[in-house]
């Protein structure tokens, strides 16, 4: 259970499995006695940046504040685990250089948009693609995949748990866990 703060970012489309893989990470830490926090839209879109939308500049600064949080998390000691679409590179970059060279593990969910699309768990694609929401990522909205994320992963055809694996060894490869 010995392990130090680190900001685990989780980057890819609407209904890429940011969350529920951030989640499953979260259970397999616990289960290591690790102290854990997940930041998800459910957390943080509603408060914290419950003033921001999701034009270019809403997602920038959505992004920085939650970079900030999940620093001051990582100082208490905890594995922040974050599961926002952070369509940009340059704002991923920047919190990648707020913190420590291995402190800031990427995970792509490299999952491909026919497959989110098909999930359409909220309804949100069926919904931009009418035109009823405007500037959503990966139809009328650019997403910025990694150029070098620490792992990539597609949940469309990896199964969690071993998805999930992937991330704990990667964690315990530069030495968070
Ligand atoms: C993308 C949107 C949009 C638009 C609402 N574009 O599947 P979800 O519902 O739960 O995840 C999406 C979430 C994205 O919020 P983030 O804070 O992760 O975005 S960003 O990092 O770009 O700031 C989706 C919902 O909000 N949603 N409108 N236009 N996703």
């Amino acid at each position: 259970n010995a392990h130090r703060g680190a900001i685990i970012w989780f980057t890819g489309l609407s209904g890429s499995g940011k969350s529920t893989l951030a989640h499953a990470v979260e259970e397999a830490l616990h289960q290591k006695g690790c102290r854990t926090f997940v930041l998800d839209g459910d957390n943080v879109r509603h408060g914290l940046c419950g003033d921001l939308g999701f034009s270019d500049a809403g997602r920038v600064e959505n992004i920085r504040r939650v970079g900030e949080v999940a620093k001051l998390f990582m100082e208490a000691g905890i594995i922040v685990l974050t599961a926002f679409i952070s369509p940009y590179r340059a704002d991923r970059e920047r919190v990648r250089s707020m913190v420590k060279e291995g402190d800031f593990i990427e995970i792509y969910c490299d999952t491909p948009i026919e497959v989110c699309e098909s999930r359409d768990v909220k309804g949100l694609y069926k919904k931009a693609r009418a035109g009823q929401i405007k500037e959503f990522t990966g139809i009328s909205s650019p997403y910025e995949a990694p150029e070098m994320p620490e792992l990539a992963l597609n949940t469309g055809t990896t199964d969690l748990q071993v998805c999930v694996n992937q991330v704990i060894d990667d964690l315990m490869r530069v030495g968070i866990t």
